[in-house]
């Protein structure tokens, strides 16, 4: 079949010439160094929190730089506090290898489906959005280590702040569909997926990652071939990547080119050794435990975050202020949101945003009054999702610095101005 010969694609915003051009900017050389100019301070406990802020990557507006390479780009607080929907070009960057292709030829790229299937597929881009019925939702994607940097005690790994997370409109198709075209054999355990990116050394794990046959078949997980009505930008997975709504986006596999069916458990370094968490309830372990039980990590627990305040900001005493942030239910929607300033003692409920679906950011705004004492001022919100999960007051730990849900707080500052 010939790419050429395919009638015209559905969506407007997705012509293949759009998908074409997405992909052809961007020098990659930006990579080698990009020149620093200003930067900003993630206020992380205890550590190093200056960091350099970049425009030099491709298809990418102003970010926090984590790393160069491979790249790890971080969403400024300020992006949430602008719109629930985070914009392409301020989108987070995780890779965990170097070897990413800096260009995609949409005309040879191919997905390949195989395994223990009944017909092993190899399907070009046109094919994927000609061939199977489009479907399209709002999910947040968030790093299973998103807010890492603030863990206290201290963990090793990528030092986040809040910003390894985005909430987008995806489109694409029913993985289910695709499998259903392929032909599940019985007796199959596990999806595998795979993508373009490679490790520089040989002998280390190439990234794959798997969710299994039920899960892969729900109808929800997608393959996306457009984020916000465009096509993905290069470093966020272009041209397909998975969507796993609910789901750390440690599965959210980018540049998805291999999806394989296995007839076992995948015991492969990513799915058997690394992004495990305590088996106990939101991943909790007291510092200094040696030896507990591990899991894969798995679904998002409820999170809200105050997007329109920082630490030591001043407030006038007896002030009304207006408080703005961003809640999601982890895996289901939010419920409601929740506002404190003595300690958690009292609450008052959030005045919540358009409901974009069940796995997208949520907007929330309160109005709380400056105590009439000049001094610290602690401000608390709490999520509850829909399934009557709240998030719990103390600060939930492990030694991955995985799935940070506790309630957050910000500390003001009451005092006539200086
Ligand atoms: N192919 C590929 N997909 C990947 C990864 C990767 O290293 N390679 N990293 C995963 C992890 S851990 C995260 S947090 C997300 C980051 O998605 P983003 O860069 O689009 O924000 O991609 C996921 N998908
Ligand atoms: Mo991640």
């Amino acid at each position: 079949m010939h790419d050429d010969a395919s009638p015209p694609l559905s969506h407007p915003a997705l012509s293949r010439r759009r998908l074409l051009a997405s992909a052809a900017s961007g020098a990659m050389a930006a990579w080698a160094g990009p020149l620093l100019a200003r930067e900003v301070d993630l206020r992380l406990p205890g550590k190093p929190a200056l960091r350099p802020l970049t425009s030099e990557f491709p298809q990418k507006g102003e970010m926090i730089l984590q790393r160069t390479r491979p790249p790890l780009l971080e969403t400024p607080l300020s992006v949430f506090d602008t719109s629930v929907i985070t914009p392409n070009d301020r989108f987070y960057v995780r890779w965990h290898w170097s070897q990413i292709p800096e260009t995609i030829d949409v005309a040879s790229y191919r997905l390949a489906v195989h395994g223990h299937v009944e017909r092993p597929l190899s399907l070009t881009l046109a094919s994927l959005m000609r061939d199977f019925e489009a479907i399209e939702y709002v999910a947040v994607n968030q790093c299973s280590g998103n807010s890492r940097g603030l863990f206290q005690p201290s963990v090793p790994g990528a030092q986040w702040a809040h910003g390894a997370m985005g909430n987008a409109r995806w489109t694409g198709v029913r993985l289910k569909d695709v499998l259903a075209k392929a032909g599940i054999k019985p007796g199959a355990v596990d999806v595998r997926f795979a993508g373009l990116d490679e490790p520089l050394v040989a002998d280390a794990p190439k990234f794959r990652k798997s969710l299994a046959v039920d899960h892969a078949s729900d109808g929800e997980v997608m393959i996306a071939y457009a984020m916000n009505g465009e096509g993905l930008p290069l470093l966020n997975g272009f041209p397909l990547r998975l969507i796993v709504p609910g789901w750390y986006s440690t599965y959210w596999v980018k540049m998805l080119s291999d999806i394989e069916i296995l007839p076992a458990k995948d015991d492969n370094f990513w799915m058997a050794k690394a992004y495990q968490v305590p088996d106990t309830p939101w991943g909790h372990v007291e510092p200094g435990t040696a030896d507990y039980p591990k899991v894969p990590i798995s679904r998002m627990v409820p999170r809200a975050l105050f997007t329109n305040l920082a630490d030591g900001q001043r407030v006038a005493p007896g002030s009304s202020v207006a408080v703005a942030g961003i809640a999601m239910g982890g895996d289901c929607g939010v419920a409601k949101v929740e506002v404190s300033t003595d300690g958690g003692a009292h609450w008052a409920a959030a005045t919540l945003g358009e409901d974009l679906g069940a796995y997208s950011f949520r907007r929330f705004t309160a109005k709380v009054t400056a105590l009439a004492a000049a001094g610290p001022m602690a401000v608390l919100c709490r999520c509850t999702n829909t399934k009557g999960v709240a998030q719990p007051m103390r600060m939930n730990w492990n030694p991955g610095g995985y799935m940070r849900g506790g309630v957050e707080t910000v500390t003001l500052t009451v005092g006539d101005a200086a």
